[in-house]
């Protein structure tokens, strides 16, 4: 436990933002013999939506109603100290203008070209003193190098000027990798020896910067902190310092479809259990295609809120 990491073990708190390509979806696709597939942030794979498809479907993607003041208040407001948005998911698409390809919400969408939501994100969250960190998939649906043959080492190089530009232009506190795996997918080159290399160059570039276990093989060796997923863990891995990620309902990204709404009181169960083991809890809000965050997840952040404040802990 370093003092890099101390703003983070003190935060407890945290809100994750899956924001995409998929959210224009907002869960649903209808197949070209009208029968209908949801998903939400994986749809394009689990509903094999042919790229041709996903990308004109993307070309029409405007949040328009991104409100970047609005989401830090939220997250303020429910005792959040954090915030980690997807930079870039599995399907490749970079929420900023990168410069490394076109697959993006600047030049791929229907979106104010002026705008630049990380960029709006990054000041209300300084603003309001929250911490901001990214998503970032290693996973690479998009871009034909990922899985090529041969190809790989080349898609290494756009991925490391994607972060560096991240970093240079965004200063996030902390980068939370994800795609690393090779379980679903066999064509994954991602080594050991890959994450240690990344997180080396990623320190030359912000010594200061905090890197999730996925960075690598998610062994306690990895970055700076495990990652449980959906669920909190019986006995925590001695020494790691842990974060639970977590949905409002059941998917990251939004979903129509989907009201199974956890109550606010199992959302103040988790955090407190959570928190009171030392980890910290990342509760997902899922913006719907304009870049509104769904009421239902506005108020059981500001109920969550409510109590932490009545209670001395906002
Ligand atoms: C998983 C991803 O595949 C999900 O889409 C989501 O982003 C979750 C937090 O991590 O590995």
């Amino acid at each position: 436990t370093s003092a890099r990491t101390s703003w983070w073990r003190q935060s407890r708190f945290g809100m994750f933002i899956h924001f995409g390509a998929y959210s224009n979806l907002e869960g649903e696709y209808t197949r070209p013999d009208g029968t209908v597939c949801r998903n939400a942030e994986w749809i394009k794979r689990e509903c094999r939506i042919p790229d041709e498809e996903y990308e004109r479907q993307a070309a029409t993607f405007n949040p328009s109603a991104f409100d970047a003041r609005a989401i830090v208040r939220a997250a303020r407001d429910a005792g959040q100290r954090y915030i980690v948005i997807t930079a870039k998911h599995h399907d490749g698409y970079a929420m900023w203008p990168t410069r490394q390809n076109s697959w993006n919400l600047r030049d791929h969408s229907a979106f104010d070209p002026r705008r630049d939501l990380l960029a709006e994100l990054k000041k209300a969250a300084d603003a309001a003193g929250i911490k901001l960190g990214f998503y970032y998939s290693i996973w690479d649906w998009h871009d034909p190098d990922f899985a090529g043959p041969g190809t790989f080492p080349r898609y290494q190089k756009r991925m490391y000027a994607q972060l560096k530009e991240l970093i240079d232009n965004y200063d996030p506190a902390l980068l939370w990798f994800d795609g690393e795996w090779d379980t679903d997918n066999p064509t994954n080159p991602w080594s050991r020896r890959d994450g240690a290399d990344l997180q080396a160059y990623l320190h030359t570039l912000n010594p200061r910067l905090i890197v999730n276990n996925r960075v690598g093989k998610r062994e306690v060796v990895d970055g700076d902190f495990g990652t449980p997923e959906q669920e909190i863990p019986a006995e925590p891995v001695d020494g790691q310092l842990w974060e639970s990620c977590m949905t409002l309902n059941d998917h990251w990204g939004f979903a129509k479809y989907d009201t199974h709404w956890k109550s606010s009181e199992t959302v103040l169960r988790n955090l407190l259990d959570v928190a009171g083991r030392g980890g910290n809890y990342l509760l997902n809000v899922g913006p719907d295609r304009l870049g509104r965050i769904p009421q239902p997840s506005v108020d059981r952040l500001r109920e969550t809120g409510r109590w932490l404040a009545a209670h001395g802990q906002g």
